[in-house]
């Protein structure tokens, strides 16, 4: 752990950048999230590392979207793993999600260590990809799946996501919510609720918007959804983008 005091004005930050690199160091996390960390920080940095009211219309859509959800999967990578463990695993219980490891960069050794580190953090099931069960229209490692996790799911959220893998659930019909703090990312365009923050101030927020929502019915779940429209939610990101931080 990097000695560096509280009171630092970027102390937030390095600590993140201190979780990323332990989990380079555990095999949790690929030495390319790294890279993908740095971009995050750039784009969070011009957000003014801060939520914005644009996330926090995307994460009460999402909220809904989960609740809503017959069988929605929360995917796990690399990244997320290091960063958010425990709260993954609070938002598969609030919303009876499954856990399920898939990662991009191929290696059966890290995706047992992120079960690891979710179990770690108190998960009590993991999924894990399966070499019988693949979804179409992707290529890369991300194309295996688990059969009772991702390739049966009507909802996957999906937290640092790459583009490819966000177009195949969509055409498989599938809606994914996704955290990312690039709007311009295919990911950020392809996903139907894009939650443009960082995953470390998202998520406790999803958890709380969850148990806010938790007492409404089916229509009005449904109306929070079908009012919500991605497009304009990326616009104002990308507006709010270039005004800087
Ligand atoms: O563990 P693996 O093998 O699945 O690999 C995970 C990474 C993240 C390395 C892999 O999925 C990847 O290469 O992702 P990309 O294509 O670089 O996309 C990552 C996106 O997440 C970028 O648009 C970043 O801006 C964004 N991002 C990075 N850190 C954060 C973030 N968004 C929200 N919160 C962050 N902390």
């Amino acid at each position: 752990m990097t000695d560096v005091p509280e009171s630092h004005p970027r102390y937030v930050s390095l600590r993140m950048r201190d979780d990323i690199a332990r989990g380079v160091e555990q095999g949790v996390t690929s030495p390319h999230g790294l890279i993908a960390h740095g971009r995050g920080e750039a784009f969070d940095y011009m957000i003014g590392e801060t939520t914005q009211p644009f996330a926090l219309s995307a994460i009460r859509s999402a909220a809904a979207m989960l609740l809503r959800a017959s069988h929605p999967v929360i995917s796990v990578n690399g990244n997320t793993a290091a960063l958010v463990p425990a709260h993954l695993v609070s938002l598969s219980a609030a919303c009876k999600a499954p856990l399920e490891v898939n990662i991009f960069h191929t290696s059966h050794e890290r995706e047992r260590a992120i079960e690891r580190q979710l179990r770690d953090s108190g998960a009590e099931g993991v999924l894990l990809p399966s070499p019988d069960s693949t979804i179409d229209h992707i290529e890369s490692n991300r194309k295996f799946v688990n059969p009772r996790g991702i390739a049966v799911a009507d909802v996957v959220f999906v937290p640092l996501e790459d583009g490819d893998r966000c177009e195949a659930l969509r055409k498989m019909d599938k809606e994914v919510i996704t955290i990312d703090l690039n709007p311009m990312s295919r990911t950020s365009r392809l996903a139907s609720v894009t939650i443009v923050d960082n995953v470390v101030r998202a998520m406790p927020l999803l958890l709380e918007t969850i148990a806010e929502l938790r007492s409404l019915g089916v229509p009005q779940l449904e109306t929070l959804v079908s009012t919500y429209d991605n497009q304009t939610i990326l616009d104002q990101a990308q507006q709010r983008l270039r005004k800087g931080g």
